[in-house]
């Protein structure tokens, strides 16, 4: 089956609306397929993936095509889209070309994107996702919440990470459903475009709630959903009492693609992420790799495999396969298993991975930022609790002389994406070290 199974059904492709434009089934097949003509036989490219319509084009085009494609955040800072554009190796097409016919399908084990993501450490890792991945996982979440060619799907999600483009605009091109995207995931634009199925991050549903008039008009939607961090359970009760619905909560990352889930026929439980989704298993493993056990209360580092995982990390123009543990991917994330299989996501193993609004970022990558700065000394970069973004990058620096907070601030915005400056910098005489001379961070709480 094709990935982009309805561009290829009878009625073509669901319209995609998005602020720059609407475009009929019929459109986007034509201009994504004239895409795909001018890029055949490229090795990868690149899309500057702002929240358009013109963006739902090129990468449709690129995946028509066969082309892995890197989707760049389109405020990445110079520092970070050269090392996306340099790493890659990618050529940055325009969004834009003469319309064209639909080319034969790619087999299913050509990589379809890479996705750069943060780690602990250095600059962002691209992490290659193949064609059969991407459908494997799309495949599974429609059947968890019976997603189908009458939803319409709403989103204002970012076009560059796995909820927003994999899910957001793929999962849409698969099933077939009608795609709103609203540019920015303001309550009011999710309440106006009167989708049935809406995606949003725990602080896009967090706004949601504070708007009351916004979160009632959602309650005719037939299903909210979930993902990218923790949704507060404060959160998850007051988007039903608004809604008279709870939401489906869903947990994944780029690694490994979305693999946990609630049902929409099922229970939702807050503070819960679900079960597998179908052909995905998990376990949990303590520090030394023994097996712990599923009882609901016990915390062990997760680890998942299934069809969904990533080929690998993209590295001088070759794929180096991930570590695996016996076929498992460790997440990095810890949590609990119930006797009923269900999840709950207890946090990050690592104080060095930071969600911020549902963005994953490294500190490691702040930290470099800000130490190229030259009044920067040292800098430890730590998430500090946030009502809104669930956490808040936090930077303590040593400073060589004076220099302002927002200066420091706004170097790091000139480098990186928006969303990685810290929120606040706090100077201090020195960071607490251990006797290896290993920043603390856990002293720095
Ligand atoms: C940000 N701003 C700052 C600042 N940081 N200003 C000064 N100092 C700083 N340190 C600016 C912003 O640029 C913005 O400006 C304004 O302040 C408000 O910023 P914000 O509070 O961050 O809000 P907003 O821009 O509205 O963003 C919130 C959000 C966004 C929820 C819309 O965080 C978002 O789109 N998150 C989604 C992330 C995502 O898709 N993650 C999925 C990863 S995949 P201005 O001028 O723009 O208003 C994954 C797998 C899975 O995790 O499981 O799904
Ligand atoms: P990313 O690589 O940006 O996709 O981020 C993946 C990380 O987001 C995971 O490792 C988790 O730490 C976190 N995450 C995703 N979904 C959830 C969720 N529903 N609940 C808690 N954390 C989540």
């Amino acid at each position: 089956m094709p990935l982009l199974t309805s561009l290829y059904g009878p009625d073509r492709a669901a319209a995609v609306t998005a602020p720059d434009a609407t475009l009929s089934g019929h459109e986007l097949l034509e201009r994504a397929s004239g895409v795909a003509a001018a890029i055949a036989g490229q090795k990868i490219v690149a899309v500057d993936a702002t929240p358009t319509a013109a963006t739902v084009v090129a990468i449709t085009g690129a995946l028509l095509a066969g082309v892995p494609v890197v989707p760049i955040p389109p405020d990445a800072g110079h520092v970070e889209r050269a090392h996306l554009l340099a790493d890659s190796g990618a050529t940055l097409i325009p969004s834009s070309y003469p319309k064209g016919d639909l080319p034969p399908e790619p087999g299913p084990d050509r990589p379809a994107l890479v996705l750069y993501t943060s780690g602990t450490t250095g600059p962002p890792k691209g992490v290659v996702i193949s064609r059969a991945a991407v459908a494997a996982g799309l495949d599974a979440l429609a059947s968890a919440w019976e997603w189908t060619e009458d939803d319409t799907l709403v989103h204002g999600l970012p076009l560059y990470h796995v909820h927003g483009l994999v899910l957001g605009v793929l999962g849409a091109l698969r099933v077939g459903s009608p795609l709103v995207h609203t540019g920015k995931p303001t309550p009011d634009a999710y309440a106006a475009a009167g989708g049935t199925l809406y995606f949003g991050v725990p602080t896009v549903w967090s706004r949601v709630v504070a708007a009351p008039a916004a979160a009632r008009a959602l309650s005719h939607a037939r299903l909210l959903v979930s993902g990218s961090a923790a949704l507060p359970v404060g959160v998850y009760e007051g988007l039903e009492e608004l809604t008279g619905q709870a939401p489906v909560e869903r947990y994944g990352m780029t690694e490994t693609l979305i693999t946990v889930s609630a049902r929409s026929s099922g229970e939702r439980r807050p503070g819960h992420v679900g079960t597998p989704i179908d052909g995905v298993q998990t376990r949990l493993v303590d520090e030394r790799g023994a097996p712990v056990a599923p009882d609901g209360a016990t915390i062990g580092h997760l680890q998942v495999r299934g069809p969904t995982l990533l080929d690998g990390y993209l590295r001088d123009g070759a794929v180096v396969p991930p570590d695996l543990v016996d076929g498992w991917y460790p997440t990095g994330d810890v949590a609990t298993i119930g006797p009923d299989g269900w999840h709950r996501i207890v946090g990050r193993a690592s104080t060095d991975l930071i969600k911020t609004g549902g963005y994953r970022v490294g500190a490691g990558e702040v930290e470099d930022a800000l130490l190229a700065h030259p009044a920067v000394r040292e800098a430890a970069v730590i998430g500090t609790p946030h009502d809104d973004l669930g956490e808040q990058i936090t930077a303590f620096v040593v400073l060589t002389g004076p220099v302002d907070s927002s200066a420091l601030i706004n170097f790091v915005a000139g480098r990186l994406a928006a969303h990685k400056r810290p929120r606040e910098i706090r100077p201090v005489g020195e960071l607490p070290r251990n006797p290896m001379g290993k920043v603390q961070k856990s002293r720095l709480r």
